[in-house]
């Protein structure tokens, strides 16, 4: 007789049992003691205690998916902004207080424990922490999905300052290991390159091709949990990390006495996925960035479709129950890939498998500005990938044929269509494969879809007005709020009863009844002054400048770039400072100015914006006349962890970009929920901000975005608003006489020449109307009562920016999937 199947110890419930297993984890996973453990060690147990307290949940998770053979969300995403995961698995598991009483018994300090729990950076900004969002809430909506990356080796760089230049420290997030992570290399996959096609002998259309790599690589999977909140449900994102392969870490190149050769292939095959590129057009055209792109697409692609054939047979009912979302153009080559891998591995014929294809897709567009369509040489696309540039072109052929029937006398419309740029150099046009290879496109927030639809995409919106809709982006209020801000959410969760609104974040507009509690408004300013009061510590260890937590925390957090106008908050600055020299006892408050964000390495305008901050900050700040009314710095390596410590703190958040420029935003989202106000354009979502808060809870300046494109069709001449306003012109002269660089005239002055030659982005233009509505803002901080009803009332009326809210719309308006729920254990 067989012995029975051993049942499955779960993890305990109570501090004792949770005790004993990071005692037990200690001992086997770590093979250490209490007494001996180190740091890494003691973190590594806690991670993997709280992980298996997710395991069963996913467990249960897999199989209810597997039962229900439902349609599933697949999130292509060359970026996963994850953010630490200790705390927010800490939350997810019920363990907050648990750790933290366990760590406390057994004599090991948390705060050491935190500053081990390395951030998954896995992304430049916004697009990367919204697919972290998006995850984030599928799971938390029950809804099956999985999303694909890439496991860089090294996430977006770290930044520092030396001498108020930025410089660029490699981001070794797995030096230590990463605790949360589990490898699956059972589910490799191997991907070509190089190489030539050959024609395949039985088929008459012509359309099937054979492609013989002259490279091969192997994708291994690892993946990270992604659990629902308040819910069973763990999905999972799945990171490509790229290894050699058998052939090309050929064994017998060391048999010839060749290793060097062998050892050289191999450390090429792993290059990909070494390192996420920067943000940056100057990266536009590398080879290894597009290798990046393929790896990702051919490895999910590969593995979706071995999971769908697990239940399914038929592959007419492929786009029922497969749904792939494209994170911008970086995955486009999916379209190129899912038709490759129907025709010539699947054997489906040419127009059969492009109507799977085009079922198949949807795509989000992250962006206005054409200079940031991604397009790739025709010679690299071809060279790297040459059956793909086949697919492209018979894909084209079959499209233009297609724009051409419905507008015959029109070549100049083919021209702009086409997937091909001709001049100045040929190139593939990645947005426009996602265009035709999609059922729908999608822009982040209202302005921005019409935009798209009106400008960027136009032709194409032209042609397929069906396809084209808008997603307003969101955030997930588990990480922005009760991870963030513990203090707002204890205070919510008192007033509202319950701890329901973190689901249902519409209920945040239950707080209106308490906005003229003279009690609660002492409340919520005593968690902002609190918030201020932490943030204010951090300020004075990372920087060394003593800021007062009585101020008013002026915050622009964001990547640097031009559109975005840290240079219009600059000069805002600089104006603020002439006016305290020149009246010591000008009534305005006492002001923090906060800054926070990356450059690309590349990007030479964007660094030397920060050494311009940087250069305003040290004079303002050791001024003695200024120092108490004034204060400005700028906070280095911007991440997920730092803005989870600014947002909270924040009174007023900086939303300047030039309207028309910023698709979306989501840390003015993020700000909002935590009681700033905002003062910014009619720009992205901070129109829809605005909609719900009230023009009256929300600083407008600046011209619109039609008053832009108006404004540049009659010639704009920035030298005239620079010779028509006094305060600007001393701004602009103050610069260029090098008063904020000891002297020295050379370092800003192509900053300040390309401001007064052409100033592509119209800061001096909305100058005015900045300092204007900067000091309406400061007139309005004074009233203390009066502010603090603002900022209720922004945390109030911003449930919409819930993440939640943004998958649900992807359910319904695009995907058409279901919740599929996991029982709870017996
Ligand atoms: C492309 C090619 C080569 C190298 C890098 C890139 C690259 C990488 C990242 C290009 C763009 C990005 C990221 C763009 C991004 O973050 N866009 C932001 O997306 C947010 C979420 O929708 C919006 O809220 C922001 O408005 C938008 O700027």
């Amino acid at each position: 007789m067989s012995s029975p199947r051993p049942l499955l110890r779960r993890p305990g419930k109570t501090l004792d049992e949770f005790t004993q297993d990071i005692v037990d984890n200690l001992y086997y996973q770590r093979g250490t003691t209490i007494e001996s453990a180190s740091t890494i060690d003691a973190y590594h147990t806690l991670a993997i205690t709280i992980r298996d307290r997710l395991v069963d949940r996913r467990a249960r998770t897999a199989v209810a998916n597997y039962e229900t053979n439902p349609k599933f969300v697949y999130y292509l995403s060359a970026e996963f902004m994850l953010g630490r995961q200790l705390p927010q698995n800490e939350l997810y598991t019920g363990t907050l207080d648990l750790a933290r009483q366990a760590l406390a018994n057994l004599s090991v300090s948390r705060d050491k424990l935190d500053t081990c729990d390395a951030e998954p950076g896995l992304g430049n900004g916004g697009l990367g922490r919204l697919a972290a969002c998006l995850l984030e809430s599928l799971a938390t909506l029950d809804i099956p999905a999985v999303g694909y990356g890439i496991r860089y080796e090294f996430g977006l760089f770290k930044q520092e300052f030396e001498d108020g230049w930025q410089v660029e420290r490699p981001d070794d997030w797995t030096f230590y290991g990463n605790p949360w992570e589990f490898q699956a290399p059972d589910d490799r996959q191997v991907v070509g390159f190089y190489g030539h096609t050959e024609p395949v002998g039985d088929d008459p259309s012509g359309l099937r091709a054979r492609w013989v790599p002259g490279e091969t690589v192997r994708g291994e999977p690892s993946h990270m949990l992604v659990p629902g909140y308040d819910t069973e449900t763990v999905n999972i994102v799945r990171l490509w990390n790229a290894r050699a392969s058998r052939e090309s870490f050929d064994l017998g190149l060391f048999d010839a006495g060749r290793s060097a050769e062998a050892v050289e292939n191999q450390v090429r095959s792993e290059n990909i996925s070494k390192v996420l590129y920067p943000n940056d057009s100057t990266e536009f055209g590398r080879e290894l960035r597009l290798k990046q792109q393929y790896m990702l697409v051919s490895c999910s692609l590969r593995d979706i479709i071995r999971r769908f054939r697990f239940r399914n047979s038929d592959w007419d009912s492929f786009p029922d129950k497969v749904v792939i979302q494209l994170n911008d153009t970086h995955p486009a080559l999916a379209v190129a890939e899912l038709q490759r891998l129907l025709v010539d591995e699947h054997g489906l014929d040419w127009d059969h498998a492009w109507s799977i294809t085009c079922r198949t897709f949807a795509y989000t567009c992250h962006t206005l500005l054409p200079e940031a369509l991604e397009t790739w040489p025709i010679w690299m696309f071809e060279r790297l990938l040459p059956r793909h540039m086949e697919i492209v072109y018979a894909i084209n052929q079959r499209f233009l044929d297609e724009v051409r029937g419905r507008y015959p006398g029109d070549p100049a419309r083919n021209t702009r269509m086409s997937l091909i740029q001709e001049d100045p150099e040929r190139r593939v046009r990645m947005a426009n494969l996602a265009v035709v290879g999609s059922f729908a496109v999608n822009g982040v927030a209202e302005l921005q879809s019409r935009l798209l639809a009106e400008t960027t995409l136009r032709d194409f919106a032209e042609l397929w007005p069906e396809k084209f809709r808008n997603v307003t982006n969101g955030v997930t209020p588990r990480r922005f709020l009760r991870l963030a801000n513990p203090r707002l959410s204890a205070l919510v969760t008192a007033r509202l009863g319950d701890e329901g609104w973190l689901t249902d974040l519409d209920r945040l507009s239950e707080l209106e009844a308490f906005v003229g509690d003279e009690g609660f408004r002492a409340e919520y300013r005593d968690v902002k002054q609190r918030n201020k009061e932490d943030l204010a510590a951090h300020i004075l260890a990372a920087t060394g400048v003593t800021v007062d937590p009585d101020s008013l925390f002026d915050v622009m957090v964001k990547r640097l770039h031009e559109y975005k106008r840290q240079l219009l908050k600059v000069l805002h600055v600089v104006t603020a400072y002439h006016r305290i020299k020149a009246n010591p006892d000008v009534h305005a408050p006492s002001r923090t100015v906060i800054f926070a964000g990356k450059a690309a390495p590349g990007y030479h305008t964007a660094k030397r914006i920060i050494k311009l901050i940087n250069s305003v900050a040290e004079v303002v700040n050791t001024d003695p006349d200024v120092a108490h009314r004034l204060k400005v710095v700028f906070l280095p390596d911007y991440r997920s962890s730092l803005s989870e410590l600014i947002v909270p703190a924040a009174d007023l958040s900086e939303q300047i970009s030039l309207a028309g420029k910023e698709a979306s935003g989501t840390g003015n989202m993020k700000l909002a929920l935590n009681g700033a106000v905002t003062i910014g354009t009619l720009d992205g979502a901070n129109i829809e901000i605005r909609d719900r808060v009230g023009a009256e809870n929300f600083f407008l300046f600046g011209l619109a975005a039609d008053e832009v494109v108006a404004l540049k069709e009659r010639g704009y001449t920035p030298r005239d608003y620079y010779e028509g306003d006094t305060e600007l012109k001393a701004a602009i002269d103050a610069i260029s006489s090098g008063a904020f660089s000891n002297g020295d005239t050379g370092v800003f002055r192509e900053l300040i020449d390309s401001l007064l030659d052409s100033d592509e982005y119209l800061v001096f233009a909305d100058y005015r109307s900045y300092l204007d509505c900067q000091d309406h803002a400061a007139s309005v901080w004074l009233d203390h009562q009066r502010w603090t009803q603002m900022s209720i009332l922004n945390t109030a009326r911003c449930g919409f920016f819930s993440s939640d809210r943004t998958i649900r719309d992807y359910c319904q308006g695009i995907w058409h999937v279901d919740p599929v729920p996991v029982p709870a254990p017996e």
